[in-house]
């Protein structure tokens, strides 16, 4: 027998000719990837020839005794020799179970590998004690037929998992959506399952040149995905048993490397850790701790392979889920109900692999300019005097501000749509006087709805009540829990009636208090209490065979009950997509009540949500290390296509102090949502009350970004219009420079600028990351020249690193106070030369604020571009709002030599040369509409 004959056999026609043509299951171990066990016994013959197969048991003997060595022996009976045939890091865990230790009694009853290992240190997850063997029974692919759009396989499992309700047969769908898009989905093959409401594109046709390779291996079933190119495996599935039980799904895969990114929402590090990391994914008000789920969900990763490709890989599902990580390096996908419905992108680089994302889930919204200002907030203001008070001293200092926004004490008892008629009667009058100076008001909404008030003096409740919106018990009636008012319902934002209630309560209110854009909290949805009132009835929904590794153990720890009936589905399912339905209800309203693009502020997000509104990062406290993970945090909401994204600058609980709030705003001036944010009973920390070197600081910082608006609004209109994310990774302009992977303490705006805050206290200088090439100091247009290491850079207090990349152009305009001063001011590009002395740069412009003017056309869309000395700006497309506004100066970075002359279309034009290579030219007054050349001689 030859290697690869027993396989043959069974070997099925593979999507795309392998490199190395070999038959499906005998292609586990790869080049580039840690060795793997072969999946099941009986497949030894894919690997092992006849001539080695006395070998191969020698080796096995011998592995056994050296495995019993090394794992410093164990007591009782010795484990089968197909369970120390499987390496501590390709132990695939069999009982993820926390509340119980396991033991060999527990585990042997799995069918599974019973072998004690070493307890990792506390509080940390270690080597699996209970751990599948290679021959654990899994599906079988029993046929595969080729459609005119894709594959459709049945999938049969011939002896039940531990978890009741199995599924034997389930339907495989394989669709090669694009060239770079690959969909695959499991389900039941006989009864319809719940499914993510989510309208996904679909494919129209087969991909005509795919750049990836699919096999399958038939039994056990299992998938293998390479990238042609290089043919590094991307995914195989033979590295553990698929489990598919009513609510315990279950499909592991092999990793081709470490660099694994994504995942959301947590806490923690931009690259995740392998080391037995297990990351739960369940909708949850909590303060940002590592190792907890957070507000959101996103089950969706982007990993680097070697040689700077990258890929991402999307679980279309949205129940309570884990995702378990290990040194492998390997990954489990671990749902309590749903289907498997995955959706891969081959990139071949990172800013691909998110815009093709993206072009699943949905661009995020264009938000309106004023979006992109500084906002500013607190819980506690008490009073709307007292929160005129700021807006008013934020005047005097003329320290920018767009909006002004108010937390919960603005209303009456805590009721959505009220406002407290004492402490805030000038409420309205105070909104009309920001609308006045060009400001915006945007207060917070929660979505527990009172339920017990006066008879009849609550009409959100009542009609609500009447109509039949609120989450439901079992039984059918409203369920109620508690929140900030006392005791409420909770809207059941799956029912499209739902979003009508919503809009005639935003109407009402609206026409007393004319706010500009809304923020939504406590939308996971929280709950002060466990379940409901009456905490949640036995079964299965709020107590299901298996629990994810959710904080509080319980599925209605702080939340309602998973038995919740809603419009669409049970809560159990739609648990995760309670933000996200909040999100569209509100956008829809917006639009309707005010016929301008929304602003929406969500805590709670789920895929797609970019479509909708942006976020912020939850209750941070104020210490340097919550500032430090709002970095990471950001960039991991870039890779979630949820751009408008910002934590609370100077942080939200505990009292921040005055050298950490000027370093955090110096850091959350350049975090795309910008929005200083306090808690109640701290003392203020907006930038007025510091002293003046502070307040300065912090001034100066907010011109910058508002210098950098045009940039930055033109930004958001390319990750609207193809998924280009704001924020960026190092690693995602530098693929290929290995070094990037890990930074999370320094981030890009586009490709081009590069922020390095300071994040520690009592330092003047800080050592920060410069990819390979020449960058220019953002103020004065210095060159630093980087071979790619880490460099030293002077940073006092006052001062925030800024560095643009060389060859790129930004517009700036010169800073107002609001978007709307500014936005009428004259513009300064910078450019920075390349070493080849080129340079390019975009700007788009509109009116700031109506619905789709890119869509309608209502927009200007200016290319700079430099070479040979000549700088020109091309008007790609043209729109009236462009032709008052100007570009008033050129600043070119870079110039090597002091030219004679130079020439604004063909006129001689003054100018000034600075010994750091800085050409600058000035009062050019050319219409933002027209085009020009500029050249120097
Ligand atoms: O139970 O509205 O994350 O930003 O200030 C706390 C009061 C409710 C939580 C939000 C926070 C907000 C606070 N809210």
């Amino acid at each position: 027998m030859s290697r690869g004959d027993t396989c043959i056999t069974r070997t099925m026609k593979s999507y795309q000719k392998l490199t190395t043509p070999q038959p499906a299951g005998c292609q586990v171990e790869e080049e580039g990837a840690a060795p793997m066990p072969p999946a099941r016994g009986r497949m030894a013959p894919c690997w092992v020839g006849s001539g080695l197969l006395v070998a191969a048991v020698l080796l096995s003997t011998i592995t056994v005794w050296v495995l019993r060595q090394v794992s410093g022996g164990w007591l009782g009976p010795t484990p089968p020799p197909k369970c120390l045939l499987v390496p501590e890091s390709h132990r695939f865990d069999c009982y993820p179970e926390r509340q119980v230790v396991v033991t060999q009694e527990l585990c042997e009853s799995r069918g599974c590998c019973f072998i004690q290992s070493p307890l990792p240190a506390e509080g940390k997850q270690g080597v699996p004690w209970c751990f599948y063997p290679p021959d654990f029974p899994s599906y079988t692919l029993e046929s595969l037929n080729q459609t005119a759009l894709s594959m459709v396989g049945l999938l049969v499992r011939r002896e039940k998992a531990y978890y009741p309700r199995d599924i034997e047969m389930l339907r495989l769908d394989v669709e090669f959506e694009t060239d770079t898009r690959l969909h695959i989905k499991i389900t039941d093959a006989a009864n319809p399952r719940y499914e993510v409401p989510l309208d996904v594109p679909r494919a129209m046709k087969r991909a005509e040149n795919p750049i990836y390779s699919l096999n399958f291996s038939w039994d056990p079933f299992g998938v293998l995905l390479r990238r042609t190119a290089t043919g590094t495996v991307l995914l195989n599935t033979t590295v553990a048993p698929l489990i598919f039980a009513d609510q315990f799904l279950q499909i592991s895969t092999s990793l081709p490397s470490r660099f694994l990114y994504g995942l959301g929402e947590h806490r923690g590090s931009l690259l995740h850790s392998l080391d037995w990391n297990t990351l739960t994914l369940w909708a949850r008000d909590v303060a940002p701790t590592e190792s907890f789920n957070l507000y959101g969900a996103h089950p969706f990763y982007l990993l680097m392979e070697e040689g700077g490709d990258a890929h991402g890989v999307f679980l279309l599902n949205s129940n309570a889920m884990e995702v378990a990580l290990q040194p492998a390096p390997g990954l489990t996908w671990r749902t309590i109900g749903g289907v498997l419905d995955f959706y891969v992108f081959l990139g071949p680089d990172p800013n691909m692999v998110i815009q093709q994302y993206q072009q699943v889930i949905g661009f995020p919204a264009m938000p309106p300019l004023w979006a992109l200002g500084f906002h500013l907030c607190r819980w506690g203001y008490g009073s709307s005097n007292g929160t005129w008070q700021t807006v008013r001293a934020m005047r005097n200092y003329q320290i920018p501000q767009d909006a002004q926004w108010n937390d919960i004490d603005y209303m009456d008892g805590y009721r959505d749509f009220t406002f407290d008629s004492q402490k805030f009667a000038s409420l309205p009058s105070l909104v009309e006087d920001l609308h006045k100076h060009g400001q915006r008001y945007v207060m917070i909404l929660d979505p527990g709805i009172s339920s017990t008030n006066p008879h009849g003096s609550y009409w959100p409740f009542d009609e609500g009540l009447r109509r039949g919106l609120f989450l439901n018990t079992t039984q059918g009636q409203p369920l109620i829990g508690k929140v900030w008012p006392g005791y409420t319902a909770f809207a059941d934002f799956s029912n499209p009636d739902t979003h009508q209630w919503w809009l005639e309560n935003l109407q009402h209110f609206h026409a007393h208090v004319p706010f500009d854009g809304l923020w939504i909290d406590m939308n996971e949805p929280s709950n002060f209490m466990d379940g409901s009132e009456d905490g949640c009835p036995p079964g299965e929904l709020d107590s299901p065979p298996y629990t994810p590794a959710v904080l509080g153990d319980s599925l209605s720890s702080k939340t309602v009950c998973a038995s919740a009936k809603q419009k669409a589905s049970v809560h159990y399912n739609l648990h995760n997509l309670y933000g996200l339905m909040e999100a569209k209800a509100t956008a829809s309203a917006l639009i309707q009540i005010r016929g301008k693009r929304p602003f929406i502020i969500s805590r709670s997000t789920f895929p797609s949500q970019g479509r909708y509104s942006g976020h912020w990062l939850g209750d941070n406290r104020s210490q340097w290390k919550d500032m430090y993970y709002s970095i990471p945090g950001l960039l991991s909401f870039s890779l979630f296509g949820i751009p408008l994204v910002g934590a609370d600058i100077c942080g939200f609980s505990g009292s921040t102090s005055e050298e950490l709030c000027t370093r955090w705003m110096q850091l959350g001036a350049f975090y795309p949502f910008a929005r200083n944010h306090n808690t109640q009973n701290e003392k203020a920390q907006d930038p007025t009350v510091f002293s003046p070197a502070a307040r300065t600081a912090m001034k100066d910082v907010l011109l910058t970004r508002y210098s950098l608006l045009p940039f930055l609004y033109t930004l958001f209109h390319h990750a609207h219009l193809q998924g280009d994310t704001v924020a960026r990774p190092l690693f995602f302009e530098f693929p290929q420079d290995v070094a990037t992977l890990g930074l999370d303490r320094q981030f890009l705006w586009g490709r081009s600028l590069l922020v390095t805050p300071v994040l520690e206290p009592g330092v003047d200088s800080v050592t920060g990351y410069v990819p390979q090439g020449t960058w220019y100091d953002f103020y004065t247009g210095s060159s630093v020249n980087s071979s790619g290491e880490m460099l030293k850079m002077s940073a006092p207090l006052e001062h925030l690193n800024l560095h643009i990349r060389e060859g790129s152009i930004l517009p700036t305009q010169k800073p107002g106070t609001t978007s709307e001063e500014t936005r009428g001011n004259p513009l300064r590009l910078i450019v920075a030369l390349s070493s080849s002395a080129t340079a390019w740069g975009d700007l788009f412009w509109d009116d700031g604020e109506s619905l789709d003017t890119f869509e309608r056309g209502s927009y200007s869309y200016l290319v700079f571009n430099v070479t040979q000395n000549i700088f020109t700006s091309t008007v790609l497309h043209g729109s009236t709002e462009a032709t008052n506004v100007t570009i008033g100066t050129l600043s070119i970075f870079g110039v090597q030599k002091l030219p004679s002359k130079v020439l604004l279309n063909g006129q001689e034009k003054p100018f000034s040369y600075l010994d750091n290579q800085v050409l600058t030219v000035s009062d050019l007054g050319i219409s933002l509409s027209q085009g020009f050349s500029l050249q120097w001689l």
